[in-house]
């Protein structure tokens, strides 16, 4: 809820939006936008983090980031994920690569435990109850 009120405030006051993004920033929310994952720049949820919005996840197709938010490719290190989505991290820009499928919860060190330090360059988002296997979302 928080999140949904801080990105309409923001959104009203246009063209400072760019200035307000930082290190809590934003990447390609709407208005109709959920938080659905925050990415760490090094372990333990430390050092800078942007956030990750999507509309929903509950409806076809779902949401992608064919690339890392700007300034965040080969960047990740630790991770949460919130329970709107599973997400699919990849090691290459638009879904290629090696891949990894993450539910809600809390990922200390990716590349501990995914061999995905400084690595991830996209992201799928997929329903939480979908049994599909990783990859890119289904055509229109
Ligand atoms: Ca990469």
């Amino acid at each position: 809820m928080f999140q949904r009120i801080r990105w309409a405030s923001l959104a009203a006051a246009g063209a400072s939006l760019a200035l307000l993004l930082g290190t809590a920033g934003t990447a390609d929310a709407s208005p109709n936008a959920v938080r659905v994952a925050v990415l760490y720049e090094h372990h333990n949820f430390e050092g800078e983090s942007v956030a990750l919005y999507a509309d929903t996840c509950r409806g076809n197709p779902v949401p992608q980031y064919q690339n890392a938010p700007e300034g965040w490719n080969d960047r990740v290190t630790s991770m949460q994920i919130f329970v709107s989505c599973d997400i699919v991290i990849h090691e290459h820009g638009f879904q290629s690569g090696r891949s990894a499928r993450l539910k809600s919860g809390s990922y200390a060190n990716l590349g501990n435990s995914h061999g995905f330090n400084d690595t991830i360059s996209s992201f799928s988002f997929l329903r939480p109850w979908a049994g599909v296997a990783p990859g890119r979302a289904p055509a229109g």
